[in-house]
């Protein structure tokens, strides 16, 4: 008997440290050029900072599908778009399919995920789901909690993690967790927490080096767009309370932060100029209050994972399911192949493996599922498109690692952004806008002009560059089973 508990010790320690935990932290739109981690110019994230100080953080990871839905398939999949089905926010997620929580469960791991969802169909693969309906609110958040609707009253965001740790204090500790946690934050429209309603107040946040874009260097796919800070935006300045359905004491907290009487406002002789210097300032300073409430939160997970003994054994992962833009090219929203929003945040602490480096690698969010399932020290399946990071989080990438990345797109018009797809290397990317009435080529060498203002597609000192991209643009389609 004595022996047995022994080995039963034994086994269960091994496990232990074979299969870590993995708590995934996940928010919607969050651009890299908002942490200081990365380098913010306008922005200070001291717990994503903390984070990245003992993990790697990943300099270029790139989303094969820079929306929303679309991220989230290919996050649980390992598959792009074009195979999982989810090509657009429109579709509906076949939970039929294979998933990486499915995997992981079979593993032995317990599952779960809390908060931003957005795939319509009911989450497969969990033992635990609790996730926003769509979009979801900002304030007073109803939760479908393993198919039953359940209301509570607060900010988002707070509750995303006030009912993750609540989880991860209920779980099964005879196993090892995979947990998602996911914010709706800082999605729009960016309702900030009443706690930092304040915040800037009194400041003129930088604006970006191209915010006034005139787009004459491109083709005319960027002259198209519906996501322009000048015309596009709105006055959303008011609406908060009233979309919120704030409850007496919010509207009272409120109405005690909110001091219009402090701000600048939209005046009718404004120029275009200055219309687009004022909507930056209202939108920007609303997004950082959404990234400051994410940010606080990430430190309350990761305090709750010191004090419950969980620090070690548990690997965190951060990141967004695309950037965004904050004001670079007159813009905000995603979906373009242009750097802001392919590049998404991606650091991975992982105790005793990670140690505050960066990462210059191409990965990205197809590599996920893979990542989860290797360290969880399970197959990873064939048909899975990406590859695990696993051996780059050990500083050690592999001779063969992927030097060019497919990249698609399909919501045809959304944003005024047409269908298209490209490849990218370190250095260069070749886009093809294939849509109604459009079918055109950009080139651009991110060494000379890293904010892409002008395409070289078709210059004679760039044809050998573009005969190359074209050739292993065809190459990569075949490969990814895309013709
Ligand atoms: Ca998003």
């Amino acid at each position: 008997m004595h022996r047995c508990l022994l080995l039963l010790c034994f086994t269960l320690s091994v496990r232990a440290a074979d299969q870590p935990n993995i708590l995934f932290i996940f928010t919607d739109d969050h651009a890299t050029q908002s942490i200081s981690a990365y380098g913010s110019k306008i922005m200070k994230t001291p717990h994503l900072d903390r984070l990245a100080k003992k993990g790697m953080l990943f300099k270029r990871c790139l989303v094969s599908n820079s929306i929303c839905a679309p991220s989230r398939a290919v996050v649980l999949t390992g598959k792009y778009s074009h195979l999982n089905g989810q090509r657009t926010n429109k579709d509906t997620f076949d939970g039929g399919q294979q998933t990486a929580p499915k995997l992981m469960r079979k593993a032995g791991y317990q599952t779960a995920i809390v908060g931003k969802w957005h795939l319509k169909s009911a989450p497969t693969g969990f033992d635990h789901y609790e996730v926003l309906k769509g979009q979801g609110s900002y304030y007073n958040p109803m939760l479908i909690t393993n198919g039953k609707n359940v209301k509570h009253t607060g900010y988002t965001t707070d509750i995303v993690v006030d009912r993750t740790i609540e989880w991860l204090d209920k779980r099964d500790k005879s196993k090892p967790f995979f947990l998602m946690s996911q914010h709706k934050a800082p999605h729009g429209r960016w309702e900030p927490a009443l706690r930092h309603l304040t915040m800037f107040e009194n400041d003129t946040i930088p604006e970006p080096e191209t915010l006034f874009d005139d787009y004459q260097g491109r083709g005319t796919a960027a002259s198209l767009h519906k996501m322009g800070i000048l015309q596009h935006m709105g006055d959303h300045r008011l609406m908060i309370k009233y979309s919120s359905k704030f409850t007496p004491e919010q509207l009272e907290a409120f109405d005690g932060y909110y001091r219009p009487k402090n701000e600048a406002f939209l005046k009718a002789d404004m120029t275009d100029r200055e219309r687009t210097k004022w909507h930056y300032q209202r939108y920007i300073k609303n997004y950082l209050r959404c990234v400051k409430a994410v940010d606080e939160n990430v430190g309350r997970l990761l305090d709750y994972l010191d004090e419950n003994g969980l620090s070690e054994n548990t690997i965190v992962i951060y990141s967004s399911d695309q950037g965004f833009y904050l004001g670079e090219h007159g813009w905000f929203d995603k979906r373009w192949i242009y750097e802001e929003s392919l590049r998404t945040p991606l650091i991975v602490r992982w105790p005793g493996v990670t140690t505050g480096t960066q990462n210059r690698d191409i990965v990205s969010n197809v590599d996920f599922a893979e990542m989860f399932l290797e360290i969880a020290g399970a197959t990873v399946p064939g048909d899975m498109q990406g590859r695990s990071l696993v051996p780059l989080l050990k500083g050690r990438t592999p001779a063969d690692w992927r030097k060019t990345f497919y990249y698609e797109y399909f919501e045809s018009g959304g944003h005024g952004v047409s269908n298209h797809y490209g490849v990218v290397d370190s250095r260069y990317k070749l886009i093809h806008f294939k849509d109604k009435g459009l079918d055109e080529w950009e080139l651009y060498d991110l060494k000379k002009d890293p904010q892409e203002l002008t395409s070289v597609y078709d210059r004679t000192d760039y044809r050998r560059v573009q005969k190359r991209l074209g050739v292993e643009l065809s190459k990569l389609r075949k490969e990814l089973k895309v013709e």
